[in-house]
């Protein structure tokens, strides 16, 4: 079973740190499949995770990705074009896909849930992708 990671570069001194809870996620669950693609910000998340996940090669997509608020409505653009195109992405292909794209007021809000441990939000959409593509192959669907 392998696992595809789309993390954005855009804000990376939080999105790295996302993928590192993800990464240890999936090492402690036992996963070594993993391919790590990286685009450049949360708004083409959806169309990378929909054309690996088109391959046929991986059972789950984790996104991840950090939006910070700004001054202009340019935040509530992209973030709903990224939750929008990642549900549509996931629906289109049948692939399941985890949201861990954070939406924060400031950067500081975005460290606390990026921080090492438990409530870090890479972790959490790993933990949501393995029990999704474990479940779709108990469901036997043929894609596992
Ligand atoms: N992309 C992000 O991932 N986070 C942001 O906070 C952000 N802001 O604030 O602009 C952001 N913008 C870039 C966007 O995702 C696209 O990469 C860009 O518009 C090119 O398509």
């Amino acid at each position: 079973m392998r696992i595809a990671i789309v993390v954005s570069r855009f804000n990376d001194f939080v999105t790295e740190r996302l993928l590192e809870g993800a990464l240890a996620a999936l090492s402690e669950a036992g996963f070594d499949g993993v391919d790590v693609l990286r685009v450049p910000g949360a708004f083409e998340i959806p169309m990378a995770a929909q054309r690996v996940a088109e391959t046929g090669r991986v059972s789950a997509v984790i996104c991840l990705g950090c939006l910070i608020r700004g001054a202009t409505p340019h935040f509530e653009f992209i973030a709903s074009a990224c939750a929008q195109g990642i549900t549509a992405a996931s629906s289109t292909t049948g692939v399941p896909m985890s949201f861990g794209v954070l939406t924060t007021n400031s950067a500081e809000e975005a460290l606390e849930r990026a921080a090492p441990g438990p409530a870090n939000k890479g972790r959490e959409a790993a933990a949501a992708a393995i029990e999704m593509a474990q479940l779709f192959a108990r469901i036997g669907d043929g894609r596992s």
